[in-house]
């Protein structure tokens, strides 16, 4: 095995700086790329050498091979592929392999078995991990007959899915036979377009589940620990919103028994690296596995703050070779973390990206406060990419003083010039059911157009200020207000 000496960066945005963190306390030097549309990214500035990968601003980041070939003129030991991306390309990581390159990540055959979502369920079951009913071969896209027949001897609702989807694309919750072949043909032609693949599968549909994904870390040596679940219930369109370790509302018993399956399969499998089992856990409590993502996710920062561990440094070291340092009951789970997207969107037109300018930004701070971001002050959001920008996390040593605490740092955090994504959060931290941990993957659909009124209000008041182009400290003064008192008053 060899030590990695220099890693290169196959990313963008935040989760290329938060590489860059981990890089310079393992005293690895490392490379970022950029493309032509982010020639300002923070993230260029702060590796320790970049390149300019030219052309279209997406494909700099998608043209594995391009990428591989730089690595290699430049010397680099490993690639880290960050989320989305290249990050679970089989081919990809295979490549950086047979280039003599370690791919910071799971095996090949990992990354390729999840990404076939049938595939992973069959895997998944045959190692008596319990998944929801449903078909367990491919339906191709012109079976539609065969699918209706196999969704009523399951009974609706159902949900049809794509086999290599994501982000609820191809998918389709049908209420009754009356509707299922138009909704099966739409689903299989949104699957063609945005996978290259029509396969389909049916399964039952469960009625307001909440959405709980364990995180796994194995070596290459077979040991494997859990570090605990993350709460992804609260979502919009598919797209996660606030992030939650651990889960607010989770039995004892049924928390021990999503480990010991997640740990257990992996084991089994003989996973490596990083890994995530998504579930299922419906409203008796029963939990069924959905997919693994074979990557770090966005979400990974509450799990650091609630174990101390870094998970990125911990990628790379066990990429290296290196073995876990710690034993499963060596791993202390302190407190609540919980996480913020902060994503240009405007809220007011049905959270359109709003790419462009950020001419204010003061960011909240104080303790259990951390932000993984690459917005600042006179940074220009590029339009090409994913709206999330960063991410605020914050840590209390209860679910109530991370309400309370959120509430705060959600007031302090001022982003001016374009709209965000902020006002929606404020208005979560400010609702009932979250307080009380109450929520499903329903939660937003419930909620978000009670919400408007509050965010419309946020909004307004804001504008105002950003549009007098105030200062910094006149933004201080206007947005906090403190009453000053005289020297004797
Ligand atoms: C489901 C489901 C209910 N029943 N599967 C969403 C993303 C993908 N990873 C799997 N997802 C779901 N699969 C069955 N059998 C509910 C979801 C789901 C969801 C579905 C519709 C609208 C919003 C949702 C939010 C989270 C999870």
């Amino acid at each position: 095995m060899k030590n990695i000496k220099k890693l290169l960066i196959a990313n963008r945005g935040e989760i290329a700086l938060r590489i860059i963190r981990a890089c310079k306390e393992l005293e690895i030097a490392c490379v970022a790329i950029y493309s032509e549309a982010d020639v300002d990214g923070v993230w260029v500035k702060k590796a320790d050498e970049s390149h300019l990968l030219d052309g279209d601003p997406i494909q700099a980041y998608l043209n594995g091979d391009r990428i591989i070939e730089l690595a290699k003129k430049i010397g680099v030991d490993a690639i880290h592929p960050g989320y989305g991306f290249l990050s679970e390309n089989a081919d990809f990581a295979q490549a950086c392999i047979d280039n003599g390159i370690i791919f910071v990540g799971p095996k090949p055959e990992h990354i390729a078995l999840f990404g076939d979502k049938i595939a992973a369920k069959k895997a998944m079951k045959e190692i008596g991990v319990r998944v929801i009913e449903g078909t367990e071969e491919p339906i191709s896209e012109d079976d539609t007959q065969e699918a209706k027949r196999i969704a009523s001897e399951i009974g609706y609702p159902v949900i049809i899915k794509a086999a290599f989807g994501g982000g609820g694309r191809g998918m389709r919750i049908v209420e009754e036979e009356a509707t299922f072949e138009e909704l099966f043909e739409t689903a299989t032609k949104e699957a063609k377009k945005f996978f290259g693949n029509g396969d389909m599968f049916v399964e039952k549909y469960i009625k307001n589940p909440r959405h709980i994904e364990v995180q796994i870390i194995a070596d290459k040596e077979g040991n494997i620990v859990h570090l605990g679940e993350r709460d992804c219930s609260i979502q919009r369109k598919h797209q996660k919103v606030i992030e939650i370790s651990p889960s607010p509302r989770l039995s004892k018993t049924v928390r021990k028994d999503l480990y010991r399956v997640a740990k257990r399969a992996m084991f089994r499998l003989g996973y490596e690296n990083v890994g995530t089992v998504e579930f299922l856990v419906d409203e008796n409590d029963n939990f069924y596995f959905i997919e693994m993502n074979t990557r770090v996710q966005v979400e990974h920062p509450v799990t650091e703050i609630v174990t101390g561990i870094d998970i990125i440094q911990r990628m790379i070291r066990i990429a290296n070779g290196g073995k876990l340092i710690f034993l499963q009951e060596e791993i202390n789970f302190k407190g609540y973390a919980v996480e913020f997207r902060i994503n240009a969107e405007d809220p007011m037109h049905n959270f359109a990206p709003s790419p462009g300018k950020i001419t204010t930004y003061l960011a909240p701070g104080g303790p259990g406060v951390r932000i993984d971001t690459i917005a600042r002050k006179d940074y220009t959001i590029p339009p090409y990419y994913d709206s999330m920008t960063g991410k605020l996390i914050i840590w209390a040593l209860d679910w109530t003083g991370v309400v309370k605490r959120a509430k705060r740092a959600l007031d302090e955090y001022v982003i001016g010039g374009i709209p965000t994504n902020i006002p929606l959060h404020r208005a979560i931290v400010r609702d009932v059911d979250f307080i009380n941990g109450n929520f499903t993957t329903n939660f937003l659909d419930l909620k978000l157009e009670g919400f408007m009124e509050d965010m419309k209000l946020d909004i307004e008041k804001e504008k105002a200020l950003y549009e007098n182009n105030l200062s910094d400290d006149a933004v201080v003064a206007a947005v906090f207000g403190a009453i000053k008192h005289m020297k004797n008053s």
